[in-house]
């Protein structure tokens, strides 16, 4: 990607300027301390290297020195590469991370890594080539490059496993997980916790430094990682290959760590090396950045004229499944909430089963136990809809009927402070009329959570028309204090995310028509990367709610749409999915099945249509399976439902599990050719009904022979 400038200042000034200003050399008495302030997260840009290595060179040759402590300025460490420099020139500026290493790991002097915030990927790797690491008690460290579709090419997979084993080593790398200060002082990642930086470094490097010469350099120390067992390394790659899902570093990663154990540093350094540069030349880690940038890119809003409204206490109206779940993600990020229903009953079964979801987190060891406690502390409950006046937002999960919710939104108008924010988490009914419900539409915005609310990490916020600025950038910010991924959509049907959905289930069964099978679709879905099949996906949802709402839809679209009667028969026939034990699937508890009965009628609808059944390849399903949703994508762009193809891709990725090594939907247009997509666009539309055919943009773009979304 181009290079970004963090700071209006960089532009004016020359490169060793900006390297003196990113990186900062003081002195505590004997000790030298550096110190990296490159905002925002000090990545190890060209301008932080340069520094770092002109002060690490003053260090060693002051004879007054006799430890180095390096640490970072503002809010963290060293987050690691600088991920918006790759692939460009300034890539290329020496020293690189490696002869910066080699310069600590040479250092006649104690050299001591002082870690508060994030010290993460590259950042945490030059942390290894200290001789000491040490943190405070809220700092946390990893190696995330996995989650770029990358592996630590500086030296993570040879020193991690030196330092806590080949385990633990296998399982921080290939998760990417951050983890905490205390957990990684078990590990034996960080030597100590301190209790201020740089002073508790100091303090410590000092008393390192009493004793005499430096220490052997962890890529020096090899006891944790001699006479493995291979077995140790099947048995990983089979663990992480069954949740890899397709993502090719996790399995090269193991690779490296092999590596280290079998061949002199030297030569396993240059190994790890070679792989790396493999995966950052591969489409996954390519499509892995875009949507790292994608999902930050997402929380912008352009051109909005107001800041968000703090939100320090929220309500929740409908204690079902929804809203239960969104009550906990308010009391997972601290802030209070009150659940509300019709009456004591629902609102005690609401919250019986928030208490359940707890106990199954603690359990699993997913969640500490005061941390459940704490969250559940923050829900209160009451069925008097004055107990809400004072939240600073609302958010409705009742019935998906308008009347209900118009009733709702009545009522809220009514009771609420001046100033909430009036949302309904609707995932098909239109803001507006919703809106119309109260005296104060510019309160009134969708956020639409997906179910579980409190695991899936969609948060799709949908302005009306009349939500106002200040609405909106609430709704937005609300996002990162929940720990979700926002989009933002104006209000359409179906929004961002199902508006493009029932393409993507219309199509597989117009597949099955035609000759394929539930389960090689289902297949070809996941080994794409999806977390399941089209087919199993209507199972679970229930094919009786499929029919219901494609029926509710029929009325709103152009006559030539032409609906495949497989799923109304199947209905028709008792087959409601998992909940009836058969419907694409026969059931036995949660396995399931291939069906003749299925078979047998969608042979019957295609005998009926006429249709000549034939074999289908894998690949062509694959194709047709996720083509319209990149042609439906377009015309959200086209019609500002979507803000930007990216957005489209944050969506997808965070409310259906679309795979992020793939970059999302739009992304995956681009790579496999957009002039592909509209020839597909222009062939569904003779099948299916003109609503399948491309739009304006798409048919520009091809005509232009433009790549990609960046010139719509
Ligand atoms: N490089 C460049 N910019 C980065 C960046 C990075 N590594 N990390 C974050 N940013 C930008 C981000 O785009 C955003 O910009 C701003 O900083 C705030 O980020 C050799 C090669 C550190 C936990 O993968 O996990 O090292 O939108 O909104 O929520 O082996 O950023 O403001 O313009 O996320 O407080 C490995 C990725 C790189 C860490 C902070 N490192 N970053 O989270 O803020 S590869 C990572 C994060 C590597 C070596 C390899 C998070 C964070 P803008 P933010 P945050």
């Amino acid at each position: 990607g181009e290079t970004r400038l963090y700071h209006a200042l960089d532009a004016g000034r020359t490169f060793a300027e900006i390297a003196m200003s990113a990186v900062r050399y003081e002195m505590d008495g004997d000790v030298g301390i550096v110190i990296v302030d490159y905002q925002p997260v000090n990545a190890l840009s060209a301008a932080v290297r340069t520094g770092l290595g002109s002060a690490f060179t003053k260090a060693r040759d002051d004879k007054n020195v006799k430890a180095l402590v390096i640490t970072g300025g503002g809010r963290t460490f060293i987050a690691g590469a600088d991920i918006t420099e790759m692939g460009t020139e300034k890539s290329k500026v020496k020293p690189d991370l490696h002869e910066l290493q080699k310069m600590l790991e040479e250092f006649p002097k104690v050299t001591v890594a002082a870690i508060h915030g994030t010290a993460l990927g590259g950042g945490y790797e030059l942390a290894l080539a200290c001789h000491y690491r040490v943190a405070v008690k809220s700092a946390k460290v990893g190696l995330p490059e996995v989650s770029l579709g990358l592996l630590p090419g500086a030296g993570g997979t040879q020193r991690l496993p030196r330092l806590v084993g080949i385990d633990a080593a296998i399982d921080i790398i290939t998760s990417g997980r951050h983890i905490s200060a205390s957990k990684a002082l078990d590990l034996g990642m960080i030597d100590a916790v301190v209790d201020d930086l740089p002073g508790g470094a100091v303090a410590f490097a000092r008393d390192m430094a009493a004793g005499g010469q430096p220490p052997l350099p962890v890529i020096a120390r090899n006891d944790k990682i001699v006479s493995i067992d291979p077995a140790v390394f099947v048995e990983a790659r089979r663990k992480v290959a069954a949740k890899a899902r397709g993502k090719n570093a996790p399995l090269v990663i193991i690779d490296c760590i092999e590596k280290a154990c079998n061949a002199p540093a030297e030569e396993a350094l240059a190994f790890e090396l070679a792989e790396f540069r493999k995966l950052y030349a591969s489409d996954q880690s390519a499509a892995l950045m875009h949507y790292f940038f994608a999902e930050r890119e997402a929380r912008r809003v352009p051109g909005l004229s107001a800041e968000p409204n703090d939100i320090a206490s929220a309500a929740v109206i409908g204690a079902g499944t929804m809203g239960g779940g969104i009550a906990m993600v308010f009391a997972n990020a601290g802030i209070p909430v009150y659940l509300t229903d019709v009456s004591n009953e629902a609102v005690e079964r609401g919250i019986a089963l928030i208490r359940k979801n707890y106990e199954t987190s603690v359990a699993r060891g997913s969640m500490p136990r005061a941390a459940a406690d704490r969250a559940l502390a923050l829900i209160s409950t009451t069925t008097d809809y004055a107990d809400l006046a004072d939240a600073d937002i609302v958010i409705e999960a009742a019935f998906e009927r308008l009347d209900i919710k118009q009733d709702i939104f009545a009522r809220l108008d009514k009771v609420m402070k001046p100033g909430a924010i009036l949302a309904s988490n609707t995932s098909t009914l239109s803001i507006d009329a919703i809106a119309d419900a109260t005296k104060r539409p510019e309160d009134v915005v969708g956020v639409h959570f997906f179910s579980p609310a409190n695991v899936m990490k969609l948060q799709e916020n949908i302005r009306g028309a009349r939500t106002s600025d200040q609405t909106v950038a609430t709704v937005m910010a609300l996002g990162k204090t929940l720990g979700k991924n926002v989009v933002l959509a104006r209000n359409c049907d179906g929004f961002i995310g199902n508006r493009m959905l029932q393409y993507y289930t219309g199509e597989a069964e117009f597949l099955l028509e035609q000759g394929a099978t539930p389960e090689q679709i289902d297949r070809v879905a996941m080994a794409f990367g999806m977390p399941m099949g089209p087919m199993a996906m209507r199972d679970m949802s229930g094919l009786d709610v499929g029919v219901l709402v494609r029926e509710a839809r029929r009325a709103s679209l152009p006559p030539d749409e032409r609906f495949s009667p497989i799923l109304a028969r199947l209905v028709d026939g008792g087959r409601l999915g998992m909940k009836t034990g058969k419907g694409f699937y026969r059931y036995e508890g949660r396995d399931k099945f291939p069906d003749p009965e299925t078979a047998a009628i969608i042979e019957d609808v295609a005998r009926e249509l006429g249709i000549e059944r034939r074999e289908f390849s894998d690949e062509e399903i694959e194709f047709r399976l996720f083509a319209p949703l990149v042609n439906e994508g377009a015309k959200e762009i086209e019609d500002g439902t979507a803000l930007r193809a990216s957005d489209i891709d944050v969506a997808w990725v965070n409310g259906y599990g679309f795979p992020a090594h793939k970059g999302g939907p739009m992304f995956w247009g681009e790579q496999v050719g957009l002039d592909r997509i509209y020839a597909a666009a222009l062939e569904a539309a003779k099948r299916n009904g003109s609503r399948w055919g491309p739009g304006k943009l798409l048919e520009r773009l091809t005509n232009e022979g433009k790549g990609g979304w960046r010139d719509a």
